[in-house]
């Protein structure tokens, strides 16, 4: 419980949820950690809106240098709509569209935030990106997923030797002794969402020999989206940062009760991982992911062959908040 957070290389994958890009304001804010690329992945956004958003945040820290690429991969079971156009918001919000007097900036990526020129960074597909990052990678990358795990799994399919360029792929996704939370046809519930996108990329993934660290819904279900975390980051919002994470927050208060009224940490847990892990407990399991069928996406504790995987499970939530409230004031 007591280790310091480890220096570490990061390639992110997210899918352009508001805990997907909060999580990016983190990893940005987070002092012992080389953010070296960026992969916004189709799944849980429009990606237009997401990579927008994306490369707006990029802008508020003064990072346009980061590369930024599109997921070019597509699962099987589409998220709900509603949910997809989380980023419209995000990409509209006042404090990531200041025009300040340094958007002279000279980085290649500083035109494409004018209106009417929003566009990806770079037209390098995700996973080529990936693949291209992990062949150039001078020392063991951390791949952290807060999306499902498409092109991860496709990389390592064409070329399984650049697992060893891996340190640790952080992943949320899964539930093992909790229910899932898709709700759709033919489906038994017992999957999460980035876990079921892409049923056969997942299982594929656990195939792989890379070491996995797991953050499924056992380990997020402790960390709702409070309104008191929410007050308290109000008290700190002359902090730029803390007002515009707040700001992302209070759109996700009135989240549809006809899926689940609340809003977790989901990804925003799993970042803290990187700079904070002393706040979370661990155990291995054995596990399977299934492919197809009505319990597509699921993954499930075996008790002998599966993949050894390292799963979050018990997490000191007020240790966590004020974690969070204190990168936000960076
Ligand atoms: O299943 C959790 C994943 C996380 O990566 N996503 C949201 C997080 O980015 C899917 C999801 C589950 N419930 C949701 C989700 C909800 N109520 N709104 C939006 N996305
Ligand atoms: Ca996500």
């Amino acid at each position: 419980m007591s280790q310091a957070p480890k220096t570490r290389t990061v390639l992110f994958d997210h899918d352009g949820g508001i805990d997907d890009l909060l999580s990016l304001m983190m990893l940005l804010a987070m002092p012992d950690l080389d953010l070296v690329g960026i992969v916004v992945t189709p799944a849980d956004c429009f990606l237009r809106p997401a990579v927008s958003a994306s490369l707006k945040v990029l802008r508020f820290f003064d990072r346009l240098d980061i590369e930024l690429c599109e997921g070019a991969l597509h699962g099987v079971n589409s998220f709900p709509r509603a949910w997809r156009a989380h980023a419209y918001a995000v990409d509209a919000l006042p404090i990531l569209n200041e025009l300040k007097a340094e958007a002279k900036s000279d980085a290649p990526q500083a035109n494409m935030l004018r209106p009417g020129t929003l566009s990806a960074a770079s037209s390098e597909p995700g996973h080529k990106f990936i693949a291209r990052k992990l062949r150039q990678a001078a020392e063991p990358l951390t791949i952290l997923i807060t999306s499902p795990v498409s092109n991860l799994a496709a990389v390592l399919e064409a070329e399984p030797e650049l697992a060893a360029n891996i340190e640790e792929v952080v992943w949320m996704g899964g539930a093992l002794q909790v229910p899932g939370n898709v709700s759709d046809y033919e489906h038994d519930g017992s999957a999460e969402w980035n876990a079921y996108w892409d049923p056969p990329a997942t299982h594929s993934l656990w195939q792989s020999g890379v070491p996995l660290t797991l953050f499924s819904l056992d380990s997020t279900n402790n960390v709702p989206v409070t309104l008191d975390f929410l007050h308290r980051l109000a008290q700190q919002r002359r902090h730029p940062l803390s007002d515009l994470a707040g700001q992302c927050w209070a759109l996700t208060v009135g989240t549809l009760p006809a899926y689940e009224y609340t809003y977790h940490m989901w990804d925003t847990l799993t970042t803290g991982y990187l700079g904070g892990p002393q706040f979370i407990t661990f155990r291995e399991v054995r596990t399977e992911a299934v492919p197809h069928g009505p319990s597509a996406g699921r993954i499930k504790e075996v008790s002998s062959g599966g993949k050894l995987v390292k799963v979050a499970d018990h997490v000191d939530v007020a240790g966590f908040h004020n974690y969070l409230l204190e990168l936000f004031r960076r």
